[in-house]
């Protein structure tokens, strides 16, 4: 299917897979099922904010790097206190392939995602939390659209169809609600502004300035997104920003279980909506 030579084991060659599979299958089943060819030269950036997450920080990185695809994994530690931060410095020393920035005061996902947004060099940056509600398994059928040129910017959405732990109903009602609200400001027809995966084309997310600090960031971007102009390239013209929404998986974690995110949140997203609607 996709094919990073160097995280392959001998005779599993997924390239090689992916041919066979198109030799069985046929073009447009396998397009539909996500089995496509992934450039050899691309290069996902996964950006990854962590903060207190001392827990999940391992198992998450084991996920985020057996995906098979060609990535510059970037973690942005924003002062974590829980020793999360001594892990990432030993990451920083001993694991090659990890770039890890770290805050010097704890500052919010939005402001460690700014930062992490800076080092990407990939063609395609995703955004990745550093818990395990979403699965990293899902980046090669998240990054189809735009491989596939009909998409700059791509959203999971947890409301369409994939499997999700069955958990808080005013939460998902919130979500709902702050989704709607958003999309009469920017007129998008998405079902889950919230969601955490959200893949961007390097140039849409380092083109956008961004501000909040915090969980603004979500309708910030997503108010951004809905107006940005990608540049004219070669002979193309400029054009409004194409976003694609595809289904994703969600296993999400209750407040015993480290959940952290709360109804102040909700009303801080409530005012970047319309904050970010009315004004840069
Ligand atoms: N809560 C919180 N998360 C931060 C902060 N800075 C970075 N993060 C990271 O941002 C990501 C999202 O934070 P979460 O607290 O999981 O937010 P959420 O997924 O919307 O909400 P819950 O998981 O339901 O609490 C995680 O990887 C955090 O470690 C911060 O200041 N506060
Ligand atoms: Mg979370």
């Amino acid at each position: 299917m996709i094919h990073e030579p160097t995280e392959t084991p001998a005779g599993d060659d997924p390239s090689s897979r992916h041919v066979m599979l198109h030799g069985l299958l046929g073009e447009s089943v396998c397009r539909r099922l996500g089995i496509y060819h992934i450039p050899d030269d691309l290069v996902l950036s996964v950006v990854i904010p962590v903060y207190n997450e001392r827990d999940t920080i391992h198992q998450i990185l084991r996920q985020v790097r057996a995906v098979p695809v060609k990535k510059q994994i970037i973690l942005v530690d924003d002062c974590s206190k829980d020793g999360t931060r001594d892990v990432l410095e030993r990451m920083r020393a001993e694991e090659t392939d990890l770039t890890v920035v770290f805050h010097d005061r704890n500052r919010g996902k939005g402001a460690a995602l700014r930062t992490g947004f800076r080092y990407a060099t990939g063609q395609l940056v995703i955004v990745q939390d550093a818990d395990l509600e979403y699965d990293p398994s899902e980046y090669p059928k998240l990054m189809q659209p735009i491989l596939e040129g009909k998409a700059d910017v791509v959203y999971g959405s947890r409301f369409i169809g994939e499997s999700h732990r069955v958990l808080y109903f005013r939460h998902s009602l919130g979500n709902r609600f702050l989704t709607l609200l958003s999309n009469i400001f920017t007129n998008l027809n998405l079902t889950d502004m919230e969601v955490c995966y959200k893949v961007f084309r390097r140039e849409v997310i380092q083109g956008i300035r961004l501000r909040s600090d915090r969980f603004g960031f979500e309708p910030e971007v997503t108010a951004k997104v809905a107006r940005f102009v990608v540049p004219p390239l070669g002979g193309r013209p400029a054009r409004k920003c194409r976003v694609y929404e595809l289904p994703v998986s969600y296993n999400g974690r209750d407040y015993s279980e480290g959940k952290k995110i709360g109804w102040k949140d909700g009303l801080q997203a409530l005012y970047c909506i319309v904050r970010y609607a009315l004004a840069d």
